[in-house]
């Protein structure tokens, strides 16, 4: 398969969601922004980090619970929101067993590359299942994920942290309203804990999650002709208790000023100044059901690893 074309220029609603963040009191990058194929090669390092706990608790919660899964949600498809590497998916399909033949399997991802391998990869591997690609925004296009019925929507890693609560809500609702009795809805939570252990897993002595931090800023001076001097920032992570998440900003070294052609703007940054690049939100069992329920659904099964360090909920909706 020939490779995925570069991205299309920034579209003028990109350009002005982008003019939007960094003119607030905070300056900010939306997340997605993160995940270039640089971006996203970092991502696959830090998910072997010692620290970073969240991807092995969840690979171990799948390793024992996706036959109970599979068995409660009884899917005919397969969604999966930001798939990445595409890794997780396949401890589903093994679960599936030979229902994996002339099932179907959606994979949603921001990065085409990725995407692509992701799809050849698992196209050979299980022969029998039809894969599909859509290059998206989990967020934005929940619409492309074909009609409601017999669906197992999953969206790992502890994702959803990255949205606001009020997004996070809205999130829900839109999802839960294209959902039918027959769907389900998995999600890797990340949950609340000690604000160490956390505030570890961003801030590795490896430096891997500061470089990825940072190369956000190559990936807009890429996409919208900017010219951030990565190296003139630092990386700063840290846990915010009262929004109960976790924090990552670049930090400007020194005065500088910005220039984003594409935005027709630019940025003056004092020595000190920061601009916010990511949140995570931790969540808790009580939390996740109050936003389920916010959005007419409920959990039908809640899974988590022996330190209770992660969980994977089964969300469904509330047939009045
Ligand atoms: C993939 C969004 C779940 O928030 O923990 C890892 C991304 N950021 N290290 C997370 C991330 C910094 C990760 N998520």
């Amino acid at each position: 398969m020939a490779a995925p074309p570069d991205p299309a220029p920034p579209t003028e609603g990109e350009i002005a969601a982008l003019r939007e963040h960094l003119s607030r009191p905070l300056p900010e990058i939306p997340v997605k922004y993160l995940y270039d194929d640089v971006g996203s090669e970092l991502f696959e390092r830090i998910t072997t980090l010692s620290a970073y706990y969240q991807t092995r608790a969840e690979i171990g919660i799948l390793e024992q619970r996706a036959g109970e899964i599979i068995e409660l949600a009884r899917p005919a498809r397969l969604v999966e929101l930001g798939s990445g590497a595409g890794r997780k998916i396949r401890l589903l399909l093994d679960a599936l067993g030979p229902a994996a033949r002339g099932a179907s399997c959606t994979l949603l991802d921001i990065n085409a590359r990725f995407l692509q391998r992701s799809i050849e990869r698992l196209g050979a591997d299980y022969p029998g299942c039809r894969f599909r690609g859509v290059v998206g925004d989990f967020v934005q296009d929940l619409d492309r994920l074909g009609p409601p019925g017999g669906r197992l929507l999953v969206l790992f890693a502890g994702t959803l942290g990255n949205l606001y609560p009020d997004q996070r809500r809205a999130f829900l609702r839109r999802l839960s309203a294209g959902m039918d009795a027959s769907d389900a809805f998995l999600v890797g939570l990340d949950l609340e804990k000690d604000p160490a252990r956390i505030e570890a897993a961003y801030n590795d002595p490896e430096g891997v999650t500061a470089a990825f931090n940072k190369n956000v800023l190559s990936a807009i001076n890429r996409r919208f002709g900017a010219d951030f001097r990565p190296g003139a920032f630092a990386h700063r992570a840290f846990y915010d208790r009262a929004h109960a998440w976790i924090e990552m900003r670049l930090v400007a070294r020194e005065r500088q000023r910005v220039s984003l052609r594409a935005l027709g703007m630019t940025l003056d940054l004092a020595e000190g100044a920061e601009i916010r690049t990511e949140i995570s939100c931790k969540l808790t069992r009580e939390s996740l059901a109050r936003d389920a329920a916010e959005a007419d659904l409920a959990i039908a099964g809640w899974y988590t690893d022996r330190e209770r360090l992660f969980a994977l909920a089964l969300l469904c909706r509330v047939v009045a």
